[in-house]
This record gives C-alpha cells, structure tokens and sequence, in this order.
C-alpha cells in the first residue's frame, strides 16, 4: 500500500533531515562548500601563489553564481594550466592499458572523439555534460570546492556529479590535496558514461536522501571504497588463451593518481571483498595511501549489494527518482 507524499515526510519526533526533491533544489548547494576557492590550506602548494588564488577565485564565482538550466561556465584555460593537464594526462594514460578496468579502457577513447580529451586540451565541463547525458543521463554540475558529503550524495540521486573546474598548482603536477579538473574529468568521468557504474552512483545517492547524518557517514565510507577508491575483479585471457581472474582499478582516486594506482595493484595493501555492511564501518586515512581496498565483485553486483545494505538503514520511507520530471518521489510504504 503506496502513497504519494508531495511534503518532506518525518513527524515532529524524529524529523528528516531536509533533502532536494527537484533538481532546481540542488542551486541551494552552490554556497555550502566546506573548503573552497581563495581560502587555501597552508600546506596547499598553491597558499602563498597570489596569482593562482585570485585565478582559483575567478573560477570558482562562476560555479557559486551557477544556476540549473544555465549553460555549464566555460573556463578559458591558460597555456600553462593546459601543461599541467598535459603532464597529468601523459603519465595517467600510460597506465591505464595494465591498471584501468576494462570499463574504463573500453570508454575513455569515447571522451577522447566526443569531448576532446587530449593532452594539449583541458575539455570543457559543458560538453563533456552533454555527452554524459546522452550515454547514462548523468550531468556536470560545476561546484566551488568540497560540499558536505550528504549534499554531494544527494545530488548522485538525481544523477548529478559536481565537478570543481580549476587545476591544481603546477609546482606539483603529480599532487593534489583536493579535488580538481584533472582528478574529476579523468578520475570520475569517463565511468559515468556505463549505465551500471552510473546506476550504482545513483544508488548511494538514493540512499542518502533523508538520512541520518549516521547513515549519512557509512553511504560517504562507501563511496570513498567504490567510486573513490574501488577496485574490481574481471576476467582476461593470458597469454596462452586461458582465462586469468585479475584486480583492477575503477576508483577515481586512484585513476587520477600515478603513484596510487600503481600501489594499490601491488602486493602491499590489502583486499577486502566489497560488502556494505562491513565496507561502511571501515576507517580510512584521507592524506595517505590507503591501506585497505575493497574488490567489487562488478558494478552490477555492487549495485544490488547497496540497495539491499540501503533497506537496512533507519529511513521511514522509501524514494524514487523520476527522470522525466526531474523528481525525487517519496513513497511512506517501505
Ligand atoms: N565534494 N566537490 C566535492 N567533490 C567530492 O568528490 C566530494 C565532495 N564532498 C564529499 C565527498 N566527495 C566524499 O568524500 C564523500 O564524503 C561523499
Ligand atoms: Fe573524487
């Protein structure tokens, strides 16, 4: 028995916490940054750069005054970001063939056609949006810096992904303590466009919606393991033909990280298989290489492992994502 609930849901003695319902709800995240813009930590490379802290700013007020159905800002790069991006590209790219899943082999050659990824080219949030949206229905959002992880989730129901537009400083070309446009475009990107990693996307996101900040932090755990972090197992033929059960990389943390990606595929960390019940409860180092990495059975499975994790949370109802309205709707059954 299913109704239709058209206000936030929750009674006044244990009230929801408040979550977009339409896509023009997510304009109310464009302020809300953690960290963000001009204010650099003092370990950033680029804190005592005066003109890489006014370029950040100019960058990031187009992302803050961004509004839905606005054409994504077109960022004008400078040569010298443009040989950042270069130097990050080349040493990424060399990797990829013995280190990427074969998801993300098989889909970064279509970035390359269609949104012009090259290494003397840092492409545009704008286009590669409206490719994104034609492959999986996935969009760009730009986003001035660090949101709190329950905005940056629920905006994964709509199927929304919030990418900063400026570089990281070019005195540490292989280094960023933040996300920038090399971590997003190359690191996340490309995934979105396979309707099995983006439907896993969007089920962390559904999740998030109206949850307890607690439930809040084990779906933001398991995100860092998957999308951040996340390693898979998939079949490949050996030499002689035989088929060989190999780990790869499908984490964006780890795709945008030349020494990462290699250690992780290493014999020095350890693997756990990805399960989201113990997953969630994991601890994790965010300025180290991680000691522990989860292996995904693949996207399908941990999809399905997420919604079910997703019912055992303390939500008194359950949501959907209507696409053609561009809704949330919220059914009291669950
Ligand atoms: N904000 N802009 C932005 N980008 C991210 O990748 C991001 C975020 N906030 C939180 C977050 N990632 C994750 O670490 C989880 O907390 C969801
Ligand atoms: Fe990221």
């Amino acid at each position: 028995n299913v109704r239709v609930i058209t206000t936030h849901p929750g009674a006044a003695e244990r009230p929801t916490p408040w979550f977009p319902l339409r896509m023009r709800d997510l304009d109310s995240f464009a302020d809300r940054v953690l960290a963000m813009g001009e204010e650099l930590a003092s370990d950033h490379p680029g804190a005592t750069d005066p003109d890489y802290r006014r370029r950040r700013g100019r960058i990031t007020e187009m992302a803050k005054a961004y509004r839905t159905g606005q054409p994504l800002p077109h960022v004008s790069y400078t040569p010298a970001e443009v040989r950042t991006w270069g130097a990050v590209f080349n040493q990424l790219t060399s990797l990829y063939p013995d280190y990427a899943c074969r998801e993300y082999n098989h889909l970064l050659p279509l970035f390359v056609t269609n949104c012009g990824y090259r290494e003397d080219h840092i492409p545009q949030i704008e286009d590669i949006s409206r490719f994104l949206q034609e492959c999986t229905g996935f969009t760009l959002r730009p986003v001035m810096g660090l949101l709190s992880s329950r905005d940056f989730l629920n905006a994964l129901a709509f199927r929304v992904f919030h990418s900063t537009q400026y570089i990281r400083h070019p005195s540490k070309p292989l280094y960023t303590p933040e996300p920038d446009v090399c971590h997003e475009l190359l690191g996340h990107v490309p995934l979105f466009a396979n309707p099995e990693f983006a439907a896993f996307s969007q089920e962390i996101g559904l999740a998030s919606l109206g949850a307890s900040d607690a439930d809040v932090e084990k779906l933001a755990t398991i995100y860092w393991f998957t999308v951040e972090y996340g390693l898979c197992r998939e079949t490949v033929r050996g030499p002689d033909g035989t088929p060989q059960s190999v780990v790869r990389a499908f984490g964006a943390g780890l795709l945008s990280s030349f020494g990462e990606l290699a250690y992780s595929l290493s014999d020095q960390p350890e693997y756990r298989a990805f399960e989201p019940a113990r997953t969630a409860e994991q601890k994790y180092p965010i300025t180290e290489y991680q000691p522990v990495y989860f292996v995904a059975e693949s996207f399908k499975d941990a999809k399905e492992k997420v919604r079910e994790f997703a019912k055992t949370l303390q939500r008194p109802f359950d949501v959907r994502y209507d696409p053609y309205s561009q809704r949330v709707i919220v059914l009291d059954s669950k």
